[in-house]
């Protein structure tokens, strides 16, 4: 992998560019003349990217250059694979993936134009989806005879539900940006060319956060929500009760009580 000048000091492929704003990392894909397919390449630097966060980076905006922000598998990889050689590369996705979904921070992502096949499984492990006006999503697997590979069918089904997937999947069907938005794709919807701001205005109020606080939504929340009630309802109060006791919390609840922090207000 060549040394990219990121600011980061990590080492990315050509296909990856990165720098710091303040606490925040700006993650974008840049192979815009393949319109950002996925290659082992850039996939590797997805890795080695989100495996090496210094500390100071406190949350991450994920995007993409070009008119579209991926799409999905390089399907010129696809071809030179045999069954096992595609076994291993669908746990390879699902091991890069994993690391950005359960990884260290929270993962942004502003997406625009095609979201689709692995740009979808891409976009659905990041925790908040910025959708601009332009994004569309689809999950032309079913058309090109394969199937998703990178951990669509269990991130997916769990943001838009097995039978929304399964008309992407059998009919090809497109949705568009206010459709995504309406079925669990994205969390917010702006103009385009707006999404990198909101994108960035985001990250800045999440890495403000304490580290706890995102700890605790990033691993335990989505842990609990696949649980069986009681196992639950134990998981939160010890996940409460470790966050209310830290030092930083008590400051800030006691910040509000001494009216020197904001009151909760309508965006
Ligand atoms: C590609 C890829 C790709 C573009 N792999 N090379 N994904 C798909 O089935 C989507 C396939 N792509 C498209 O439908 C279109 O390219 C787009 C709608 C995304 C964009 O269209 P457009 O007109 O802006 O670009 P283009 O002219 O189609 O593509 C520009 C170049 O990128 C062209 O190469 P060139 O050498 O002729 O310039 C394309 O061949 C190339 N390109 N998409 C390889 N995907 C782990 S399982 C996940 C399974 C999947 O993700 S399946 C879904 C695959």
């Amino acid at each position: 992998m060549a040394r990219r000048p990121t600011g980061l000091a990590i080492e990315l492929p050509p296909s990856l560019t990165a720098e710091l704003r303040g606490s925040v990392a700006v993650l974008t894909l840049s192979r815009p003349e393949k319109r950002n397919a996925l290659d082992d390449t850039l996939v590797l630097g997805l890795e080695a990217f989100f495996g090496s966060l210094p500390e100071a980076v406190k949350s991450v905006v994920l995007h993409a250059a070009g008119p579209h922000f991926s799409a999905g598998l390089d399907l010129s990889e696809l071809t030179r694979r045999d069954t096992e050689q595609a076994v291993a590369h669908s746990a390879f996705w699902h091991r890069v993936f994993d690391r950005i979904e359960f990884g260290r921070v929270p993962v942004v992502s502003v997406l625009h134009g095609a979201v689709v096949g692995g740009g979808l499984e891409l976009a659905a492990a990041t925790h908040i989806r910025v959708a601009e006006r332009s994004a569309y999503y689809a999950l032309p697997e079913g058309s090109r005879g394969i199937f998703v590979g990178g951990g669509g069918s269990v991130r997916l089904t769990r943001l838009m539900g097995v039978a929304r997937m399964t008309d992407l999947m059998l009919t090809g069907r497109t949705l568009d940006a206010e459709e995504g938005l309406a079925a669990g794709l994205s969390q917010y919807l702006v103009g385009d060319g707006a999404g990198l701001a909101k994108g960035l205005a985001l990250a800045e109020r999440i890495a403000a956060n304490t580290a706890f606080t995102n700890f605790a939504v990033m691993h335990a929340l989505p842990r609990i929500a696949e649980q069986d009630r009681a196992s639950g309802y134990v998981m939160e109060s010890l996940t409460a009760a470790i966050a209310g006791t830290g030092a930083e919390a008590q400051a800030r609840m006691t910040a509000f009580l001494e009216k020197r922090a904001p009151k909760v207000k309508r965006s």
